[in-house]
């Protein structure tokens, strides 16, 4: 872009983007989910959602009431009917002939496999819900599951919606604090855990961190049920622990599901890395069920019979709740579950399992596709990628150039990508392109689904004309959508309402492009103000990523006395630029022609103040950069709060590369 754009709208950068991707021929011809969709849902959503629910769910009770909004902002979706979410993930399976048909294929991370069936799925879930059952858990309770990525975490779910009783997943890799915060919001009187996990290549001890947890007093916690994963020494408590392999390994695999009303809550889960209380977001059942299924239908266009789908996330996020445990298992999908890290033993593991299981459906974040760049594309191409049908993101705005190196390298630029918007708060996905219907534009979520109605907003509530930006609303009730913050209604309505009354604020900031397409950038407090001109991070990060040296960038808004904000980046370089640099000795030069690029790509405004090459960024466990602790360091401050980092010593690093 020339300098004459630079201080008139610096968001158009992104907007820049021209190219688009039509979905493949054979693709679109045998699609799931075709444009008469969106013709459906617009003549009536509510009746669109109630024929998904009932196409896609088994109900025991069918429901007459689809949307009741009379207590808004707290919605009811088939409100009047039953049904039990494990029955619906896995037992109709088995009674429609498929209990042969593999549900997960595990992969630990030192290498052991498991091959879990539906059949085989149903005794286990049937026995850990008699094992729960047995320790008091009755409809109506919440148990804390706090596990590595085995089965177990996903049986442990699935025992609970079982019996009627929430879960609330607590990430394995939070801290005994976090554990303890969430097992008393929630009163959890029983936790779910493991005596350890495999991460890269090593045995970490989960249990004594609920030990610590519940030492530090308050919780209701009457017994802790405990996987044995890694074998290792594990102190139990008399009365209080038992073993899975004594409860759950014993108990009869006969077990009749609870119908609950589609109102009972399944799940509680808290979202992290905000500052104050974590919110527990709560989520129902029925509405819930549907938006997952159908969006796997719809937006990652699973073919139950041939398809291999894999999603990467944890469960201990939203991800892995939607994508991992109820979206594919309410479809019947064969899916891959990984354990560890992509980069044990070598940082080919992904494709490795990629190829080893055949593959089809790959979702993940952008976060590990830049990681993927950076360790450079030589790795996936030892590996035969050629089952891949369909690429997902989510996470955060996917830099277009990540988006193109996910297509051509992974994709073998045959797959769609989908990049995918939603929320923890939204349950399931909201704006996305479907893939043998959309023209797909690199860096974009695009379109609200069928029966989804979204829109941007400026500061004053009135939708921005295309081609501009502001502030991403949700302006109809979905069935997935939070039913409120456990115990705290009047944060759910002052977080969520208060913003643009009657209207839903996500928090994210975005622009409708020329043809109405929604580009996301960011949360809102990702944008900067640079001497009065808007920026986003996402666009000057997407403008360093396109930079053939650079892999990951993350970039802040430091305090400036002259110009307000400042611009400081960090990035991540390419495997193949570090081996340059190091040889020719052009570390300097790489700054200064990173600047340059920013500023020719944007404009001159928004040329950074400093960059800084680093060797990792710090992530949530999730994947989502932690732009306040980048913030910290630009500011000159010493880092915040760290500890919902993947790995704290990330900081350290930074922090030692800043001053040196
Ligand atoms: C599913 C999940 C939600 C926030 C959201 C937004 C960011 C997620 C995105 C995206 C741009 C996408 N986000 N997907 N931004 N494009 N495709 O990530 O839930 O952990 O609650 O985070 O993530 O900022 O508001 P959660």
């Amino acid at each position: 872009m020339s300098q004459e754009h630079a201080g008139t709208e610096s968001l158009e950068n992104l907007l820049h983007e021209t190219r688009s991707f039509p979905p493949p021929a054979d693709f679109a011809a045998r699609a799931n989910v075709t444009a008469s969709a969106y013709e459906d849902a617009a003549r009536d959503r509510e009746q669109f959602w109630a024929r998904q629910a009932r196409e896609l769910l088994s109900w025991s009770t069918d429901f007459t009431e689809v949307l009741d909004f009379s207590g808004a902002p707290v919605a009811r979706w088939f409100g009047d009917g039953r049904l039990n979410a494990a029955y619906n993930a896995v037992d109709r399976h088995v009674e429609a002939g498929h209990g042969e048909r593999v549900a997960i294929h595990f992969e630990g991370e030192p290498g052991d496999t498991r091959t879990i069936t539906y059949a085989d799925l149903k005794d286990e879930v049937s026995r850990a819900a008699n094992a729960l059952t047995d320790l008091g858990v009755r409809t109506g309770d919440r148990v804390a599951i706090y596990l590595p990525l085995v089965p177990e975490a996903v049986i442990a779910m699935l025992a609970c919606a079982r019996v009627g009783a929430a879960h609330s997943v607590v990430f394995g890799g939070f801290s005994a604090e976090a554990l303890h915060a969430r097992i008393i919001d929630a009163e959890a009187r029983v936790v779910v855990t493991a005596d350890g996990g495999y991460r890269r290549g090593k045995a970490m001890a989960l249990k004594p961190a609920v030990d610590e947890a519940i030492a530090k007093g308050g919780t209701p916690v009457e017994h802790v049920l405990v996987v044995r994963r890694t074998g290792q020494d594990t102190a139990m408590t008399d009365g209080r622990d038992v073993w899975w392999d004594d409860t759950v390994a014993t108990a009869s695999a006969e077990h009749e599901p609870v119908a609950v009303d589609a109102e009972n809550p399944l799940f509680i889960l808290y979202t992290s890395g905000t500052t104050g209380k974590p919110k527990g977001i709560m989520h129902t059942t029925g509405g819930f069920l549907t938006q997952t299924a159908y969006t796997v239908r719809a937006v990652f266009d699973l073919k139950p019979e041939t398809d291999v789908y894999w999603c990467t996330a944890d469960v201990g996020w939203v991800t892995g709740h939607s994508y991992v445990t109820y979206g594919p298992l309410v479809n019947g999908a064969t899916q891959v579950l990984y354990e560890g890290t992509p980069d044990t033993p070598d940082k080919d593991r992904w494709w490795q399992i990629v190829a080893k299981y055949g593959v089809t459906i790959l979702y993940t974040a952008p976060t590990a596709i830049r990681t993927a760049m950076k360790w450079g594309e030589e790795l996936p191409g030892r590996h035969d990628l050629s089952s891949l049908r369909l690429l997902g993101s989510v996470g955060e705005p996917i830099n277009p150039e990540a988006w193109m190196w996910y297509r051509r390298v992974i994709g073998g630029d045959r797959a769609p990508v989908v990049d995918t918007w939603w929320q923890t708060e939204t349950g399931a996905i909201m704006i996305s392109p479907l893939p043998g219907v959309t023209a797909a534009k690199p860096g974009s979520a695009q379109t609200p689904l069928p029966g989804i109605s979204a829109d941007v907003l400026d500061e004053a509530g009135q939708p921005v004309p295309d081609g501009h930006g502001g502030y991403l609303v949700l302006t109809e009730p979905w069935p997935a959508m939070l039913r409120g913050i456990w115990g705290d209604p009047q944060r759910y309505q002052d977080t969520y309402w208060s913003r643009f009354p009657g209207k839903y604020f996500a928090g994210d900031g975005a622009k409708k492009d020329e043809d109405g397409d929604v580009w996301l950038l960011g949360r809102v407090d990702d944008v900067m103000n640079i001497s009065g001109h808007r920026l986003s991070t996402t666009e000057i990060e997407s403008a360093l990523v396109s930079h053939p040296v650079v892999a990951e960038a993350a970039v802040v808004g430091a305090k400036d006395d002259t110009t307000g904000q400042a611009v400081v980046a960090f990035v991540i370089l390419r495997a193949e630029a570090v081996e340059r640099a190091d040889e020719e000795g052009e570390g300097a030069d790489v700054v200064a022609e990173l600047r340059n690029h920013v500023a020719k790509e944007i404009g001159p405004i928004a040329k950074p103040r400093s960059i800084l090459v680093v060797a990792e960024l710090p992530k949530t466990r999730s994947g989502k950069i932690m732009r306040r602790l980048l913030r910290d360091v630009a500011e000159g401050r010493p880092a915040g709060d760290v500890t919902t980092l993947a790995d704290s010593s990330v900081m350290e690093q930074i922090s030692t590369g800043m001053s040196g």
